[in-house]
């Protein structure tokens, strides 16, 4: 289990590439095809696309604010190859390629971004909560999700979002302390890319990491380089099998990089 070997408190990132693309650590390179990478690939381009498109159609005044994603996609991709048809998703607001690999439509996260309430109706998408913009206000649901899951019995998973800057709210803590008392079935991922709006990591938390964050609610936690699809593949199959299996929550700190603005209404300078 990479949970171990990457203790939080050791401040160590699970990484298999290196910048180059180079194999680092052969030994835990996942067991996926060449099919799986090759659709993988296909996915973040795509998604690095459709969200280019979506600021440009807010730049032409034709859609309103909207929170850039470029940079993120390994993250969002590897969580869109492992999760199932019928896991939940309980995304924040920075996700769109788990959304769309969950079934929504590029048409209603537009919809969504145009303030037409059937952006939040996903046709093809069960199992998908709406965009969550208050921040930290998802984690709790989720949890609730992870209650109900285990209360029935059923074999399902939340995978949940939220960022570096919402790890300061009070929903967060509130939600891991449930998720680690009741050992609920949910994947929870920060999103560390290094910025909440314009206050960065380091003005926003005195801790070692973020993923350290979890020892203090008894679950396991594991920091991964967020811009390597393979690790971030890796820790989204072994945290979604622990959840599954009946061992409770598991907390991923995926460290990527904002490359856009806050959102098209901030000015990144
Ligand atoms: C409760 C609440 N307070 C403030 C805001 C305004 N706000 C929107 S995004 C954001 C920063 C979020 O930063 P982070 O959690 O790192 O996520 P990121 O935007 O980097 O993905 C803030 C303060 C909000 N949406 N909700
Ligand atoms: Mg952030």
């Amino acid at each position: 289990m990479i949970f171990e070997e990457f203790n939080p408190m050791e401040d160590r990132m699970l990484r298999i590439i290196d910048n180059d693309g180079n194999v680092i650590r052969p030994d835990l390179f996942p067991d996926i095809s060449d099919d799986t990478v090759a659709e993988a690939w296909k996915a973040m381009f795509f998604e690095r696309v459709a969200d280019e498109m979506a600021v440009s159609f807010q730049r032409q005044g034709r859609m309103f604010t909207y929170p850039p994603n470029k940079g993120q996609e390994a993250i969002h991709i590897a969580a869109g190859e492992v999760i199932r048809e019928n896991d939940w998703l309980v995304p924040a607001f920075r996700e769109v390629g788990v959304m769309l690999a969950k079934g929504v439509s590029m048409k209603e996260i537009f919809l969504y971004y145009n303030g037409n309430e059937q952006g939040s109706n996903f046709k093809n998408a069960p199992r998908v909560l709406p965009i969550n913009v208050p921040i930290g206000t998802q984690l709790p649901h989720a949890v609730g999700i992870g209650y109900s899951i285990k209360y029935r019995k059923e074999p399902d998973v939340v995978f949940t979002y939220i960022g570096d800057g919402g790890t300061s709210e009070g929903d967060f803590s509130e939600a891991l302390n449930f998720a680690g008392v009741w050992q609920v079935p949910v994947v929870f991922t920060i999103q560390n890319n290094q910025y909440a709006i314009s206050v960065p990591v380091s003005t926003q938390t005195r801790s070692l990491n973020l993923a350290v964050k979890s020892i203090a609610f008894g679950i396991p936690g594991i920091k991964v380089d967020g811009n390597d699809f393979f690790a971030m593949y890796l820790a989204y199959q072994q945290a979604s099998e622990h959840a599954r299996t009946g061992k409770g929550p598991v907390l991923i700190e995926a460290v990527t990089y904002r490359c856009g603005a806050h959102t098209t209404s901030d000015d990144p300078t």
